[in-house]
Parts: structure tokens; sequence; C-alpha cells
């Protein structure tokens, strides 16, 4: 439960980890007395900056369903925890997108390279945790760029996936264009003030429109697809104490568009039409026109997003990296947890290292949650 008293056990469990993992932290010893009388006085404690940016890099090494964890040391943590208003919510979101994006440098700048739009950078927010028996701001997107979704006579305008959510938007006030690429506002909920909305400015948003290497005829489909995946619904869980805004952003594996969003029958359904426009026979599955019209969707999201020099990465790649992970991991004799049907790419599964093998299961925190999983 978000709102109960921090575990004390958990507590000092992800201290004792925090400060062994981190010798220049210093002893552990102190600092657990320290919370135990926070904990005493007042049901919960306060990270210090230091131990919430290393909270949040375990998270995502924990994260049992991710294939993009070798990186799991370079997250940009940026401290959020003292924004209460909207207002200032929604600003430092448009930051994070800025920062993920590669349009801003980090903080003071020393951190980092050059920036440049499209050299994507692993990013999480941390907004205030909960605090036991108030209530807490939360945002109400999934993440923090999703395109609509309007049912109409012809059937779903957009994305099917937020039919639901964008009505909603609409009847918060939302006036939407029925585009079919048209980014959600952002609807973020705050105790002192409910929900407001809020669009995101058009320098946040970096799209790639797709295009094929070989065939002109893809770019009149007039596909595209957003730069930055954000999660912006799972509550992060450190030490006992929940984060229940934290949202976080990485780069795609390009399947995640390619053999998900603009291909699954319940999402943008692509390739139907790419299988007609490649001329194939689509009478019968054993032509395989539908594993055909799909490697051809995936070469066209990744050419595109290369060719406009927006970080990707293939799931051949993506595959060697998490390998590469699991045997660092191992070599200083940590388990890393992962969830086979989650790692495993939705195309050429069996091409894929990660295939042809068994991982441990164990639920290992700090972790990110969603809040259907409740009782966590
Ligand atoms: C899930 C790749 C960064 C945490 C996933 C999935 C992929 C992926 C392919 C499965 C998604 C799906 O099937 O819908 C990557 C890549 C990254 C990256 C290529 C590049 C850096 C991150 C970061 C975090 C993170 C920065 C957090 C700090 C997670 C979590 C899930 C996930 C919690 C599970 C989401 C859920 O349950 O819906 N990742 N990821 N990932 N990733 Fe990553
Ligand atoms: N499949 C989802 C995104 C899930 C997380 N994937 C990442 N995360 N790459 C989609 O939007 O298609 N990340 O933090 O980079």
């Amino acid at each position: 439960d978000t709102t109960a008293d921090v575990d004390p056990g958990e507590a000092a469990d992800f201290l004792r980890r925090c400060y062994a993992e981190n010798p220049k932290f210093g002893p552990v010893g102190p600092r657990l007395a320290v919370v135990a009388a926070q904990l005493a006085a007042t049901g919960t404690y306060t990270h210090t900056p230091d131990e919430l940016a290393y909270g949040a890099k375990l998270a995502w090494r924990n994260a049992s369903r991710c294939i993009g964890r070798l990186y799991w040391r370079s997250l940009v943590v940026l401290d959020r925890r003292r924004a209460h208003t909207a207002d200032d919510i929604f600003s430092l979101l448009v930051t994070h997108l800025r920062i993920a994006g590669g349009h801003r440098p980090i903080g003071d700048g020393r951190i980092g390279e050059a920036t440049r739009p499209g050299h994507i950078r692993p990013v999480i927010s941390i907004f205030a945790p909960a605090v036991p028996g108030r209530p807490y701001a939360r945002v109400h997107n999934e993440q923090l760029i999703r395109y609509a979704g309007h049912d109409s006579a012809g059937g779903v305008v957009g994305d099917p996936r937020y039919v639901e959510f964008t009505a909603r938007m609409r009847a918060y006030g939302w006036q939407s264009t029925g585009a079919p690429y048209e980014v959600l506002p952002l609807a973020i909920e705050t105790p002192a003030e409910g929900v407001r909305l809020y669009r995101l400015p058009a320098d946040a948003v970096l799209e790639v429109p797709i295009r094929h290497p070989e065939y002109d005829w893809f770019a009149e489909l007039e596909l595209r697809w957003h730069a930055v995946p954000a999660i912006a619904n799972m509550r992060l869980t450190v030490g006992g104490v929940h984060y229940p805004l934290a949202p976080f952003s990485g780069w795609y594996m390009g399947t995640e568009i390619g053999a998900r969003n603009l291909a699954d029958a319940d999402r943008y359904n692509l390739l139907p039409e790419v299988a007609r426009r490649l001329d194939l026979d689509t009478t019968r599955e054993s032509t395989l026109w539908r594993d055909r019209a799909l490697v051809e969707l995936n070469r066209a999201v990744l050419w595109s997003f290369e060719s406009a020099g927006v970080r990707i990465a293939d799931h051949h790649t993506e595959s060697d990296r998490f390998l590469r992970h699991l045997a660092n991991e191992e070599r200083v004799g940590r388990p890393t947890p992962a969830d086979w049907t989650w790692i495993v790419p939705p195309m050429s599964g069996g091409l894929t290292g990660v295939f042809h093998r068994y991982y441990d299961e164990a639920d290992q925190r700090p972790n990110f949650y969603l809040d259907e999983e409740a009782r966590h």
C-alpha cells in the first residue's frame, strides 16, 4: 500500500546495498541509525540525493521486463521532489523531454557530451514521494508522448489504444484536430488543483517520419513515430518509499514501433496495407505475407530513425547488449531477474541470443510497479 508507513526492513536492506555498492558514500551504520529514528518519528524517511539517484539505477537494473539494462549506470536522475504545483510539474516534464531527446545539456552542463536533437539519453524525473495518509500528484497519461485515437464511421483514426483516454481528454475540454498522429495533452493531477491539461511544446516532441530505404511509395503512407518512449504511470519504489510520479525514458528498440505499435491488429494495423503495396499474395497465410510486410516495416522504422540521426537500436543489437549485461552482473555475483516473455523481441525471436536461455524471475527491489498491480 502506497500510503502506509515505510517497511523498516526494506529501508535497511536498500541502504545496506546502496552503501555496500558505493564505498564513496561512507559507512552505512550512522545512516541506518538516523533513518531508524526518522521512521520511528514520522513513519517515513528522506533519501539523500545520492541514495535517490542510485535507487533509481537499481530499480532499472531490477526491471525484469527490460532488455535495455546494460546502461543502467548511465541513467540521468533529475531530483524533482520539491515541485508540487501542476505548472511546475509540467515545466519539469518538458525539461525532461528536452534533455531525453538531446536538445538540452544536463544541469550545469558538466555532465555529458555536446547536445544534439536525436542524441537520446536515458533519464528519470523523480517527483515527491507518497507521504503516509496524504494524497499525491500524478500524471494520468501512460506515456508523456502518445497519439490520440478517435472512433469514427470508417474505424479508428489514430492509435486505438488511446480511444478511451482521448475521449476523457476531450471531456476535459481538449480541442483535437482528429489527425492520425496527434500528440495527446498531459493530464496532471495535484491534490490542491485537481486535473489540469497541458499541451506539449513542439520542440519537446521529437518525431521521425517513416520512409523506406528502397520503396519510395512508403512515404505516401505518412507514418511517423515519436523518438522518446517516456513511461509516466509506473511507481518507483526505493527502500520502502514510494514515488508515484517518476517518469523515465530511454531510446526505442525498433520492434516496439515496427512490430507492435504500427503492426498490432489492435494498434495501427499496417501490415495489410504494406503487403498490398508490396503486391504480396494475401489470400493464403502460407505465403508469409504478414512476415514479409513486417520485415519491410521494421527496416523502414530503423532506417528512418538512423537517417534522421535519432538514436534507436535493432533487436539483434539490444539482445547482444542484454547478454553482455547478464555476463557483467554474473561476474560480480549478482542475479539478474528477467521475464522471458517480455525480453524476447516480438519478431525473429529465435534469431536473438536472449531467446535461447532461461532467466531468474525474482521480484527484487528497488523496482517499478504499475499501480494496478496493487498490494506491492
Ligand atoms: C520495458 C527497452 C531504457 C525500465 C522495456 C521493453 C523494452 C525496453 C523493449 C519492453 C517494452 C514492451 O514490450 O512494451 C529499453 C531500451 C532502453 C530502455 C532499448 C534504452 C535505454 C529503460 C529505462 C528504464 C527502463 C531508462 C527505467 C529507468 C523499463 C521497465 C519496463 C521496460 C520498468 C517494463 C515496462 C512495463 O512493465 O510496461 N524496455 N529500455 N527501461 N523498461 Fe526498458
Ligand atoms: N513499448 C512501449 C515502450 C515501453 C518501454 N520501452 C523503452 N523504454 N524503450 C512503446 O512506446 O512502444 N525506455 O525507457 O526506453
